[in-house]
């Protein structure tokens, strides 16, 4: 019970202080103007939310409570001198707001190996699937089955009082977080290793257990998923996945029913399936044009792609208005570990190559390349080859930066989320009476 005891009670108070005093002394504060093309537009641009955890700046990128990836790789702790990141350092930071000590990431592997154990039934759903179901969709029916044992789910109907609540939710995030490895490593070996799952290894951490039991043990894979499962863990509140963990969340909805709506929004190709289709793309580039692409071809198979309707998976953000700090991270990875790849190397090209050509459509708000570009040569570098299973590793990761803030959004007592919406005659008629 790392959080619970800790300084945790006395932490919560004060946020919830500093919120009453928020709401009491600037309420009616003014964020901004809605506009038509805002609510036309994917509510872009709408601040509606609050997210304790991270905060994206459209130049800068992603902060983790204050801390940005290139700070984050140096404070965090590592289990390598000079290494990638142990996400449970940033699970620890995302919870309490605190670098922690590297006793406190090892003691909070150890309560995370702990809580990891997978009921017997999340199996058999899985197995009742067909092993040609999209390993998404294998991963969304563990966790729908893991709910079964929600704490959150028993207490309320116990009773407890919301100012409580937290606490299942705290138990409930947790046992989650923890039990992933294992049920995802399932999903993969079922679909793509014969079925034969591999047992955890009590000695290793949370990410490097997670490659062990997908069957992955070189040093340097290990080195990757922790990196990996660091920078994919959180993105503030408004993306897809975390956005709908806490709208349904919102709801009362147990952490499993709500986190198994964020790996379902994170299937979808314009967010997380995103790391799938932009490795399939280069895969594609490499069967048509060999590895010796030149400049000009390269151009000429991006125009392809855009003329044919589809978008460059891997390029363009949101929030994000330059290069993703995530893609530079796993580039310097890549440079480091993997620089004669021959994806690496025709990534780096189109690093080049893209960006001009999205500019020149006019009208797309970020031509950089995103996290999605390049988490999958990395991990098919390694021999985790299976493109179609990429995505179930972001899930594993947003797990942590989902789960952290659904503990916040009951701690603060947050309300249920239910914004306004309106017809077209609705905009129509307001338009013409402005
Ligand atoms: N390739 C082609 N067209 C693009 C791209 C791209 N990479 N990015 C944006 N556009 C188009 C977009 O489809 C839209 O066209 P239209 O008006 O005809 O519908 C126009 O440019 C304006 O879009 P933006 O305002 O720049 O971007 P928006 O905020 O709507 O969407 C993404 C953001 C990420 C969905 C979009 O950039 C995209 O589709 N990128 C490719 C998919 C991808 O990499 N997704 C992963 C994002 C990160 N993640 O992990 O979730
Ligand atoms: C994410 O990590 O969730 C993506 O970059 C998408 C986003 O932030 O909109």
């Amino acid at each position: 019970a790392f959080f619970r005891g800790l300084t945790a009670v006395s932490r919560l108070r004060s946020r919830m202080d500093r919120l009453k005093k928020l709401k009491s002394e600037h309420g009616k504060v003014q964020l901004g103007n809605i506009t038509v093309d805002m609510v036309l537009g994917g509510m872009r641009g709408i601040i509606g939310m609050l997210w304790e955890t991270s905060l994206v700046d459209p130049e800068e990128g992603i902060r983790f409570r204050g801390l940005s990836i290139p700070e984050c790789r140096k404070v965090l702790p590592t289990a390598v001198e000079g290494g990638e990141p142990l996400p449970e350092g940033l699970l620890w930071l995302l919870l309490t707001g605190k670098v922690p000590t590297k006793d406190q990431v090892d003691a909070l592997s150890k309560e995370l190996l702990a809580r990891s154990t997978v009921p017997a039934h999340v199996y058999k759903v899985i197995d009742a699937l067909p092993v040609t179901a999209h390993p998404m969709t294998q991963f969304t029916a563990g966790i729908m089955a893991l709910q079964v044992e929600s704490e959150f789910q028993k207490a309320y109907g116990n009773g407890l009082p919301k100012s409580k609540l937290w606490e299942p939710t705290y138990e409930d995030c947790l046992n989650l977080i923890a039990r992933l490895p294992p049920v995802a490593s399932y999903v993969y070996r079922r679909i793509f290793k014969d079925g034969k799952s591999i047992e955890a290894d009590d000695s290793l951490d949370y990410a490097a257990n997670l490659s062990h039991m997908l069957g992955f043990d070189d040093p340097r894979m290990l080195e990757l998923m922790r990196l990996h499962v660091t920078i994919h863990a959180d993105h503030e509140g408004g993306n897809i996945s975390s956005h709908t963990g806490h709208l349904v969340g919102s709801a009362l909805s147990d952490p499993y029913l709500s986190f198994a709506s964020s790996v379902n929004g994170l299937a979808g190709p314009l967010h997380g399936l995103a790391n799938q289709e932009a490795l399939l793309w280069l895969k594609s580039i490499i069967q048509e044009t060999g590895s010796d692409v030149t400049t000009d071809q390269l151009k000429d198979y991006v125009w392809k792609t855009l003329k044919s309707g589809k978008v460059v998976h891997g390029f363009g953000h949101g929030v994000l208005r330059r290069t993703d700090p995530r893609y530079l991270c796993q580039r310097e990875f890549a440079l480091k570990y993997l620089p004669e790849d021959p994806l690496f190397q025709l990534l780096s090209k189109l690093y080049e190559v893209v960006p001009p050509i999205l500019t020149e459509l006019g009208k797309v708000k970020n031509p950089w390349p995103n996290v999605d570009a390049h988490s999958g040569l990395l991990l098919n570098h390694f021999g985790l080859s299976e493109t179609r299973y990429h995505t179930v590793l972001f899930g594993v990761s947003r797990s942590m930066g989902v789960g952290s803030q659904l503990i916040w959004d009951r701690a603060l007592g947050l309300p249920l989320e239910r914004p306004k919406s309106v017809t077209m005659e609705w905009l129509e008629n307001y338009c013409k009476n402005k």
